[in-house]
């Protein structure tokens, strides 16, 4: 969503915009089955970019840990295209992978403009990772909104092979898109590894969907 500052009323809590810059909101949303690391993958975007939070976010979680409903939180920053000034507010949030919970996703899921989904490299995960992506895929695929595919706990000693994830997935067995970015990232999100990559590289093909929208 494009918004020129001028038809905004800002409230105090928002930064202060000036009159002839424009403020585009977008949302981007951690998808994936059960404990396979979206919320990992949240807190460490958390730390790295703390200085860009506009709230301090917030976990609905169950007592052992798991998200109950979604993780989320507000982060701005601000770029500069063809002398135009864009204050980008994000919203990141975190679904729940418990299956059981599939009307709080479908609520998680409105109004996405950009979706990461996080496999689990785990051999037994297989099935869950296939269900998972072809509920996201029900979901999204009708409004072309950009996904990018992270394949996490490359740590673990039994991972599945990066071959195998595509397979059951219906990706191609290529390592890249047209556009140079990874068909699948390999990520341990425990240690932050890739984390911000896939993110930015998320961020970078939300703008470009959206220039080519609105211009
Ligand atoms: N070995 C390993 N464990 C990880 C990695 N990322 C996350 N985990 C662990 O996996 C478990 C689940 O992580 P969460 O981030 O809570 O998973 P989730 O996808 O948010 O789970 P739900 O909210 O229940 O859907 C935790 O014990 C994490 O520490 C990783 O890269 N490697
Ligand atoms: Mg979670």
């Amino acid at each position: 969503m494009i918004i020129k500052s001028e038809h905004v009323s800002t409230k105090s809590e928002l930064p202060d915009f000036n009159k002839d810059e424009y403020i585009i909101q977008f949302k981007i949303v951690y998808w994936g089955p059960g404990e396979s690391g979206k919320t990992t993958n949240f807190l460490r975007l958390k730390e790295k970019f703390s200085l860009l939070k506009i709230s301090n976010g917030y976990s609905i979680d169950t007592t052992d840990g798991r998200t109950l409903w979604h993780d989320s939180i507000f982060f701005t920053f601000n770029l500069q295209i063809k002398g135009k000034k864009y204050n980008i507010i994000t919203q990141i949030t975190t679904c729940t992978g418990q299956e059981r919970f599939l009307s709080t996703r479908e609520y998680v899921i409105d109004g996405a403009d950009g979706v990461i989904f996080v496999g689990d490299s785990c051999p037994d995960k297989i099935e869950q990772n296939k269900r998972s992506y072809r509920e996201l895929i029900g979901f999204v695929n009708k409004n072309n909104v950009p996904i990018v595919i992270q394949l996490n706990k490359r740590d673990l000693p039994d991972a599945i092979s990066l071959k195998k994830f595509k397979k059951h997935l219906g990706l191609p067995n290529l390592d890249k898109n047209a556009d140079g970015t990874p068909i699948v990232y390999e990520t341990i999100a425990l240690e932050g590894e890739n984390v911000v990559r896939i993110f930015e590289d998320l961020v970078m093909k939300i703008f470009i969907n959206f220039f080519m929208k609105n211009n």
